[in-house]
């Protein structure tokens, strides 16, 4: 293999290791099948995008050099034009999102959004730029590429595989933004579904309705490790139990007589993807401590959720912080069965994967306990960081 063939070589290998790991990360119906993957499949996207990053920026000598020395076509420069603006996007993106930076709200757009939209221009590109390489190497080994009659028939095999190549982009895009209701960019129309039934709703308070906050920018992902369960008022519980004096069950109608607390704040996914200054109105969590007449053995709180797998805790300390409630309501409404609804923790100087949907109890604990995603390479303190 000549030298310019093995960088192609681990250059496509690379790219396509990448496009896989990217995919296995994004893809909502595997969240669940991965998850005990998912720390390793971070990692491993991470790597592939270093190598990446080197070996593109390996391309620049040689191609410099062909620049001036061949005369191009017109769209075959466009094309790598498009391809180093891509991939220098997609890098840089990339490089945010490991060090888990933010870019702010910039028009609610995430990195990990950006990320992804020049993740699918790309692949787009990449499937046109093999298959057409693909398609125009077997055509010139048969020797069908030569002669008048034949240029057409090569243009023509080209259109239709740029044409399979969008298409076969789109399905992928398709495929993830199905799956994980995911949108590329902001979508503020966008509604969420709400299979809950509760009787009765719970009052806003002033500052929820008009939201202080003025509603929120950017866009949720919905995130779930297992089928999202549905709450009725009739069978709804809450319980605080373990190193209490006296264990608590409160059903919908007395947990409702709890007062709330109205409060703006953002919220973090570890993936890159955030939502700006949501108005939430929730029963705080010291509140809630004090209900439970804890012991003072109780040194961790263990939160459970209705889906009967997904747990996290925090140190009693890190409870009681100010801002940490259990919200019924987000911007003035009753909080969708999609984003965890009846109930569901925010933990605003964390990142979302404290925040429990569809909580339902409260253990207080003696011991640390890694939660659900703890316990696969998380951080139990998940204090944001980062923030440009
Ligand atoms: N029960 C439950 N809670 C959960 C999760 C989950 O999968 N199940 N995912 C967590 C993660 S990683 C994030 S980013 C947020 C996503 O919240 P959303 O689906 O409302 O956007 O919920 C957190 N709480
Ligand atoms: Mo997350």
């Amino acid at each position: 293999m000549s030298k310019s063939s093995r960088l192609h070589f681990t250059h496509s290998t690379v790219a396509f290791l990448l496009i896989l790991t990217g995919l296995m990360l994004s893809s909502q119906s595997l969240r669940g099948a991965l998850a005990d993957l998912r720390i390793y499949l971070k990692y491993a996207h991470i790597v592939c995008g270093v190598i990446f990053a080197i070996t593109t920026a390996a391309y620049i000598v040689p191609l410099t050099a062909k620049w001036k020395t061949f005369a191009w076509r017109t769209m075959q420069k466009a094309g790598y034009i498009l391809f180093a603006f891509l991939a220098k996007g997609a890098i840089f993106t990339g490089v945010l999102l490991a060090f888990g930076m933010d870019i702010g709200a910039a028009g609610g757009i995430s990195v990990l959004h950006l990320h992804k939209g020049l993740a699918m221009i790309s692949i787009t590109v990449i499937l046109y730029h093999s298959f057409s390489e693909l398609l125009n190497l077997l055509t010139t080994r048969s020797g069908v590429a030569e002669g008048g009659f034949q240029v057409d028939r090569r243009s023509f095999i080209r259109w239709s595989s740029a044409v399979a190549a969008l298409f076969g982009g789109g399905v992928i895009a398709n495929w993830l933004g199905r799956g994980g209701n995911e949108n590329l960019f902001v979508n503020k129309e966008k509604r969420f579904s709400n299979c809950n039934q509760m009787d009765p709703p719970p009052l806003p308070n002033l500052g929820s309705v008009p939201p202080i906050g003025g509603g929120y920018e950017g866009e949720f992902e919905v995130f779930t490790v297992t089928k999202i369960p549905c709450a009725n008022s009739d069978s709804w519980q809450f319980r605080l139990f373990g190193l209490v004096d006296q264990p608590l069950t409160l059903s919908w109608k007395e947990f409702l007589e709890i007062p709330r607390k109205v409060q703006v704040s953002d919220f973090y996914c570890v993936t890159g993807w955030t939502v700006y200054h949501a108005t939430y109105e929730g029963i705080l969590l010291s509140r809630l401590i004090d209900l439970g007449r804890i012991k003072s053995q109780a040194r961790y709180v263990k939160f459970y959720s209705s889906d009967g797998i997904y747990t996290s805790a925090l140190s009693l300390e890190q409870a009681k912080m100010e801002d940490v409630m259990v919200a019924v309501l987000m911007d003035g409404e009753p909080i969708p069965s999609d984003l965890g609804g009846p109930a569901r923790l925010i933990v605003p100087k964390m990142y979302a994967y404290k925040g429990v949907k569809w909580i339902n109890a409260i253990e207080f604990i003696a011991e640390p306990h890694d939660g659900y995603w703890e316990s696969r390479g998380y951080e139990n303190d998940a204090w944001v960081k980062g923030k440009i």
